[in-house]
């Protein structure tokens, strides 16, 4: 009862953050064989974001899997790319331009929304685990005959 209680309130109860409203974020995403730097953009949902990719070395491009965009950069030349996070969640974004051995690897994360679900999901595990143990505490006084 207590326990159910317990887990309504890990599940359910808005944490105290504020919900930023939509902003304007822009990242300079350098590009290089192979990866990108920085490798992970968090931003909120609602936002509009620009990508500026700037290519050290070869031709790199960047699509973002989910949002179905990408941008190509030149050498030496910066690209933008802007569009607006309206999809919450964790989406890849990868090198969409053949640019050596290792190009499948070349790969970052756009971050939309924090990870509220999986801080949630871990405490309703703890509560779990909390349950199990009060409600079949080991057998610690059984003796052997
Ligand atoms: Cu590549």
């Amino acid at each position: 009862m207590l326990a159910g209680l317990a887990g309504a309130v890990i599940a359910f109860a808005p944490l105290p953050v504020r919900v930023a409203p939509p902003t304007q974020r822009t990242f300079r995403v350098e590009a290089s064989q192979f990866a990108y730097s920085p490798a992970v953009l968090m931003v909120d949902p609602g936002d509009t974001v620009t990508i500026e990719l700037v290519s050290t070395d070869v031709v790199h491009g960047l699509y973002v899997d989910g949002y179905g965009v990408s941008v190509t950069a030149d050498p030496g030349q910066t690209a933008r790319l802007t569009f607006t996070a309206d999809r919450s969640g964790s989406f890849r974004f990868r090198c969409n331009v053949t640019c050596g051995a290792l190009h499948p690897f070349m790969i970052g994360k756009l971050q939309v929304g924090s990870i509220t679900l999986l801080w949630r999901a871990i405490g309703l595990t703890v509560l779990a685990a909390l349950v199990a143990i009060i409600l079949f505490p080991l057998p610690a006084n059984v003796k052997a005959a």
